[in-house]
């Protein structure tokens, strides 16, 4: 059989639910992938290449979420392929329920509302139940996706990201996976390439708090700094808010986009998020887009003061 197994890139939950996938299909294809248009449209191109005519084929697609503005193409897609593939997608996202009737009619889809539990602990009960290592895997995803320290781990979240800017990414992240899968979480080449990774991170780490900026919005203390490709937004944002104090961190990047994090629960992230542009996430943390760029931070700051001036008064004029 003919196997394809498409996952998540970002994150820990994203590449062990491909180790799961591995575990139960050693020989498959596998296709790594974020969101955005040029991400999606990738993903497709695989799709069509990767399904062959003459074996029966399997294609799994996990801790992805579907955004509607690419759901018609995704229906096309598999509509032609079809009487060819079995489709198993696995996610616990937010799907509008339109995308999710859609997409439901055409391919096995198991999405958890929940909002309790990671894609690896769905691969882990579809594809792995009563696998101790599938098991393990899953425990670790779930620490990694709620951020809940109820264990030591390995810095996977962070060598994952730094994997993310190598252009052999997909084998850099396969390797991780598939090492996983054999109950491997980390080896000498991770060792070294972290260490690699720490200089960078820390002198990364450096800059940014040199030139970070502390506005009072309303009477709440909003640090605005520079994202890096070495910082993993949620983990430095933990250390952000205790150096500063501060109650809302928003990070920005040379893309206009921002991410949105809190450091108290006085004021929900995805609202903010939802008064600027193509904004969504959690009341925890959440991302969007600004107009300015990032050689404009002056600019940055009053598009956000906008979205909390928002967030506060709506409602109440
Ligand atoms: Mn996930």
């Amino acid at each position: 059989m003919n196997v394809i197994i498409i996952s998540h890139d970002a994150d820990v939950d994203g590449i062990f639910s491909l180790a799961i996938g591995l575990m139960k299909y050693p020989r498959a294809k596998t296709f790594l992938t974020g969101y955005g248009k040029e991400n999606f449209k990738v993903m497709l191109e695989f799709i069509n290449k990767s399904i062959t005519s003459s074996d029966k084929n399997l294609m799994i697609i996990s801790d992805l979420g579907m955004n509607d503005n690419y759901h018609e193409r995704f229906l096309q897609t598999f509509r032609k392929i079809k009487g060819r593939v079995k489709i198993i997608w696995i996610d616990h996202h937010n799907w509008l329920p339109k995308t999710e009737f859609d997409i439901n009619r055409e391919v096995e889809l198991i999405l958890d509302r929940s909002g309790t539990k990671c894609a690896t602990e769905l691969m882990y009960e579809r594809f792995a139940a009563e696998n101790q290592t599938a098991l393990v895997l899953s425990k670790i995803a779930h620490t990694a996706d709620f951020f809940i320290n109820d264990q030591y781990l390995p810095p996977l979240p962070e060598i994952i990201k730094y994997y993310n800017f190598f252009p052999d990414k997909q084998s850099l992240l396969y390797d991780v996976a598939k090492n996983a899968s054999k109950g491997i979480l980390w080896n000498v080449k991770m060792q070294k390439d972290y260490n690699e990774f720490s200089l960078l991170r820390d002198k990364a780490k450096k800059h940014v708090f040199e030139n970070m900026k502390i506005r009072n919005i309303c009477g709440f203390m909003v640090v605005f700094i520079k994202s890096s490709p070495y910082l993993q937004t949620s983990i430095f944002s933990e250390e952000v808010f205790k150096k500063t104090n501060s109650d809302i961190a928003i990070f920005y990047d040379d893309t206009k986009k921002i991410s949105i994090r809190r450091g108290n629960d006085k004021i929900s992230c995805s609202e903010i998020a939802n008064n600027l542009f193509e904004g969504g996430g959690h009341s925890f943390a959440a991302g969007a887009y600004v107009k300015s760029g990032s050689n404009d931070v002056e600019e940055i700051i009053k598009e956000v003061q906008v979205s909390i001036r928002k967030t506060l008064y709506k409602g109440k004029q």
